[in-house]
């Protein structure tokens, strides 16, 4: 188990409406403890100061990269729906094809022994992304990020880590959450005004059950904030990054096992087999692909066919 720093008993409490930011923490298992709790616990030096720095370089220059290009998405608010070419909220999408440092990320030891605790072993990265929210970038509305299986998954399905690369401030737009709103129950909102906001120092960790509630509040600081958000889910649950489809081919080739486990190209309980049923396994991409073939007997049977109604009458005698 990843050890921050010593366990401190936690004895989670909500901040209650409009309260005082969530408590830091610095230890695994009280991470664990605060989740099930609050349904979201942030701990405190999650990322060391090389890590932090590594994952925010290449995020900022990806992201300028992005720009450059003419690739870039951005938006008007964190909610990434009006796409405009300024836009003070900029994403960059499928951060598994962009860089080592991602996917070190993606199996980063705090991760993976908090997202194996509430999932399983088997759990899958559905999507990771940055999230930049530069000066004005207007404000995310209270969701849940397990919102697509309200009323057929109750329990915790799915798990998010959002990396703090700069300290989260209320001012430059920090993540807010509703702690407890894991326990609402389908369909059920938060009552306005119950979130908190989570202030924390850069390398921080946002750890939430997938239930909880969480938006965050608007940029109007004249800095930049960076995060990156991973969102891991049961295994038959169905990706939101079709990594089948998006990684590029050298990206692909060079996964190691554990990544290619973490996006789901292997068979898991006869699920995502490649063609055929397999054992459970890893699978790779498949050459040649196997389209409509017909059979060279069938194929002379019907020439034989079309010969035979194409002959001209015999004329007897
Ligand atoms: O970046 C954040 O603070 C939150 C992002 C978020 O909630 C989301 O992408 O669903």
């Amino acid at each position: 188990m990843t050890q921050l720093t010593s366990a401190g008993g936690s004895k989670a409490k909500p901040s209650g409406p409009g309260g005082a930011p969530p408590k830091l923490h610095t230890s695994i298992a009280d991470a664990y403890e605060v989740v099930q709790e609050l349904g979201c616990c942030v701990l405190e030096a999650a990322l060391d100061r090389q890590e932090r720095a590594a994952v925010l370089t290449r995020l900022r220059d990806q992201a300028a990269a992005e720009n450059e290009h003419g690739l870039a998405s951005r938006y008007l608010s964190f909610a990434h729906k009006s796409r405009v070419p300024d836009g003070p909220n900029q994403r960059v999408w499928n951060l598994i094809s962009k860089g080592e440092e991602f996917r070190r990320l993606a199996m980063h030891p705090l991760a993976t022994e908090i997202t194996e605790h509430f999932l399983g072993p088997d759990r899958l990265l559905s999507n990771m992304s940055g999230n930049i929210a530069g000066p004005g970038c207007s404000a995310l509305h209270l969701h849940h990020d397990q919102g697509y299986l309200i009323d057929r998954v109750h329990g915790v399905a799915t798990v998010t880590v959002i990396w703090m690369l700069t300290d989260f401030t209320t001012a430059n737009g920090a993540t807010r959450v509703v702690e407890g709103s894991h326990r609402l129950g389908p369909g059920a909102a938060p009552p306005e005004g119950s979130d908190v906001v989570v202030e924390a120092p850069a390398g921080s960790a946002l750890i939430m059950d997938g239930r909880t509630f969480h938006g965050t509040c608007l940029n109007i600081s004249d800095s930049y904030r960076f995060g990156i958000v991973a969102h891991y889910v049961l295994p038959f649950i169905r990706q939101q990054e079709n990594f089948a489809m998006s990684l590029d081919d050298a990206t692909e080739k060079a996964l190691s096992p554990e990544l290619r486990r973490l996006l789901g190209f292997r068979v898991w309980k006869t699920l995502g087999a490649v063609a055929t049923p397999q054992e459970e396994d890893l699978v790779q991409r498949q050459y040649p692909r196997i389209g409509t073939l017909a059979s060279a007997a069938g194929r002379a049977g019907v020439q034989a066919a079309k010969a035979t109604a194409s002959r001209p009458a015999r004329r007897d005698g």
